[in-house]
């Protein structure tokens, strides 16, 4: 079991959101329906911060009715409360701005104070390039990089120490060697079971990433992924053949943590660039205890990273040079030679079907065929 914890109490910066000044919008998601701020609480100093605003998911709450004269029991938008402004009605379609109950018109926000230039960097709009790193770019380029520069852990260790978010805790093992603690992420509103969005963070504090996870770590990774849908079935209801537990790579905080929501929502970061399923990383595992020591893992960098630049001294990552990869992203050392971008006369019999495919004539049809078997 764990050595007994510090739970005193940290203090956090305090701020009156509705004095924030804002510098610019470093992003604006319409399909997210969020925004991203930076700016700075003038009263508190000049420090910059970065205020987010996300709309909240629709629970089925919102649209209850009832059945008789009374008002349904939880907010929702059916009652005497709606303010409805009508733009118009053309035969059998309306279209109509509604106000519904101010307790359904929260937002939900994140400030990040003080925030540095990399927090910045992350929630600003920006290229983005793909880097196939192998295990000697990892050790010569990427390792070095975020041991030197790296956002601070401070909130994972108040978070393991019990100093914050205690009462935010789902589940806890306090097994140094496999424990782990279970508990919303920062991005979740709480409220909405279909958005879930719940953290796995570990005890063990020397496993950065998936790059360092070898066979030893089976039982906590197999403990994880157990003790996380047994709770959430438990408290959520939630089916565990309907969680998607997962790895970001490469994360921004280097203190290993699993991801968990239910596959229908689409969560923030779910992207394959960016994902490894934690059933397919213990599989991994299970056929080669030091699969990730050995592996060439994808992973993206932004443009206004510093890794971006270090990454570009040595290979022309921004220049829209053609078929430079094989030459420039050495596969020596990968454990799956992955085949050559790009289309060459020597292509191996299993990459015909793209050529074929894109011979036909309609181009519509070439761009599905191609992704059908690429
Ligand atoms: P990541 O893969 O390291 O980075 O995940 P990214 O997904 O942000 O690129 C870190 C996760 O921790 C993210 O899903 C964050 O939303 C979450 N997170 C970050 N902070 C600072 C906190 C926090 O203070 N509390 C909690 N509960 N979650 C956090």
């Amino acid at each position: 079991m764990s050595e007994p914890v510090d739970s005193t109490e940290v203090k956090s910066p305090s701020y009156d959101l509705s004095k924030f000044q804002l510098k610019r919008i470093l992003t604006n998601n319409s399909v997210r329906k969020s925004i991203s701020l930076l700016g700075t609480f003038p009263d508190l100093g000049t420090d910059d911060a970065i205020v987010v605003f996300e709309k909240n998911a629709y629970r089925e709450s919102d649209v209850a009715t009832a059945s008789s004269e009374e008002s349904p029991k939880k907010p929702s938008y059916f009652t005497a409360d709606l303010k409805v402004d009508t733009e118009f009605i053309n035969n059998i379609y309306g279209s109509f701005q509604v106000v519904p109950t101010r307790d359904l018109c929260s937002v939900k926000s994140t400030v990040i104070y003080p925030a540095t230039e990399k927090h910045i960097e992350k929630y600003s709009v920006s290229q983005k390039y793909l880097i196939r790193e192998t295990p000697d770019l990892y050790q010569r380029i990427t390792l070095p990089y975020l041991t030197s520069s790296q956002f601070s852990l401070e909130w994972v260790y108040n978070i393991l120490e019990h100093k914050q978010e205690t009462e935010r805790i789902v589940y806890e093992d306090k097994d140094p060697k496999t424990g782990f603690i279970l508990l919303p992420d920062l991005k979740w509103d709480g409220r909405n079971v279909e958005t879930l969005y719940l953290l796995g963070i570990v005890h063990k504090r020397d496993i950065k990433s998936l790059r360092d996870l070898d066979g030893s770590h089976l039982d906590l990774l197999r403990n994880v992924r157990q003790a996380s849908k047994d709770a959430i079935a438990k408290l959520y209801g939630i089916n565990p053949n309907q969680l998607r537990m997962y790895f970001h790579y490469q994360p921004s905080f280097y203190h290993l943590h699993v991801h968990i929501n239910p596959v229908r929502n689409d969560a923030p970061g779910i992207w394959c660039e960016k994902s490894h399923m934690l059933d397919t990383v213990i599989n991994n595992l299970e056929l080669m205890p030091d699969y990730y020591q050995r592996a060439t893992l994808p992973f993206v960098l932004y443009e206004g990273n510093k890794l971006l630049d270090l990454y570009e001294q040595e290979l022309p990552i921004r220049a829209l040079t053609k078929a430079s990869d094989d030459k420039e992203f050495p596969d020596t050392d990968s454990v799956a030679v992955a085949p050559p971008e790009g289309f060459s006369d020597e292509e191996p019999e299993d990459r015909q079907c793209k050529r074929i495919k894109l011979g036909s004539p309609e181009p519509k049809e070439a761009e599905s065929a191609v992704q059908a078997c690429a």
